[in-house]
């Protein structure tokens, strides 16, 4: 796609609510319109840019501002980015929102943790409700919902296919994206 715009879908929520798999159908639909999308995904972030960081307060901080200072080097150069961490702190995503300014729109992905417990995919809650894990977000760590999400996914009603719809809708409402051509018979 020649002359994209620059944008951040910046996805926050509890580990389980659904960001990855919404954010990789998203990016699935905007490469096949031709787009250089970007993903920032927690669990791989956590495996070169931060990793050997952990889940304090600090860490998670210095996580989530290495994530905003990518997100925000790509999208002010015309490459829209998809962030998939839970970004638990209010505080920080308002940094990431200063920072990219009309270029940042927050995601909701919400699931409460009862539902995020019963599908652990990741085996996690079970073993943070046993204190196996600690600090684990939902359980024994915070997590600050966003007061005024530009959009929410509530993942616990939604298929990933219908959220990841609305974002798109979202994205051509405001032309951050070309809309669909209609298809020719
Ligand atoms: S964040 O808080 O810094 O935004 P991030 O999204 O990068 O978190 O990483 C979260 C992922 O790390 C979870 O999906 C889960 O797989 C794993 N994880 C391991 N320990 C924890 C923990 N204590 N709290 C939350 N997630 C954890």
């Amino acid at each position: 796609m020649a002359d994209e715009k620059g944008f951040t879908l910046w996805f926050t929520g509890l580990s389980g609510a659904g960001k990855t798999t919404i954010s990789e159908i998203v990016e699935r639909e905007l490469r096949a319109r031709g787009s250089k999308v970007e993903v920032l995904d927690g669990d791989v972030v956590r495996e070169n840019l931060s990793k050997g960081l952990g889940f304090s307060k600090e860490d998670r901080d210095t996580n989530i501002r290495r994530i905003a200072f990518v997100a925000d080097l790509l999208s002010r150069n015309g490459v829209p980015v998809i962030t998939a961490a839970i970004s638990p702190y209010r505080e920080i995503r308002d940094e990431a929102r200063e920072t990219m300014g009309d270029r940042f729109i927050e995601v909701f992905v919400k699931a409460s943790v009862e539902v995020c417990a019963e599908r652990d995919v990741k085996g996690l809650y079970e073993k943070a409700f046993k204190g196996e894990i600690k600090e684990f977000t939902g359980v024994s760590d915070p997590y600050e919902a966003p007061p005024n999400p530009e959009i929410v996914c509530h993942t616990e009603q939604e298929a990933p296919e219908e959220s990841a719809q609305k974002l798109i809708a979202y994205l051509e409402e405001r032309e951050l994206i070309p809309a669909r051509e209609a298809a020719t018979v």
